[in-house]
């Protein structure tokens, strides 16, 4: 039961320290891309981009695109690390990377996708298909 117990301290230990690794670049999550890619060829590029006001942001935070169109996210912020995470969980991912990633989405129905970044909140995007 005494080891039972140490481990499961250990777990608890690991998860605090992986809250706080924020500006280290290496957050300690385990997140794999999901819902994109980084070929194809885009229709549109969003560029993420440092801001002094929420650290970063997506650069323009609206676009309107065309069912089967493809957006290209071009990670450009030297200082942080960002994510491009639909706000429906699952429907895709980029989770966090460095300046000089790409990560592209096909939307191939209509709606209104809005999205965000894993760490800043203040990070907000959307993406119009119609
Ligand atoms: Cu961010």
């Amino acid at each position: 039961m005494t080891v039972w117990k140490m481990a499961i301290g250990s777990v608890v230990t690991a998860l605090l320290l992986a809250s706080c690794g924020g500006s280290s670049g290496d957050t300690g999550q385990s997140c794999t891309p999901a819902g994109g890619s980084t070929s194809g060829t885009p229709t549109h590029t969003v560029k993420l981009v440092a801001d002094p006001n929420t650290i970063g942001k997506f650069d323009p935070a609206t676009v309107s695109v065309k069912v089967g169109d493809t957006v290209e996210w071009d990670f450009q912020d030297n200082t942080a690390q960002h994510s491009v995470t639909s706000d429906d969980s699952g429907v895709f991912d980029s989770c966090l990377q460095n300046a000089g990633a790409k990560f592209s989405v096909t939307f191939s129905k209509a709606g209104d996708v809005k999205y965000h970044c894993q760490i800043h909140s203040q990070m907000l995007g959307d993406v119009k298909v119609s």
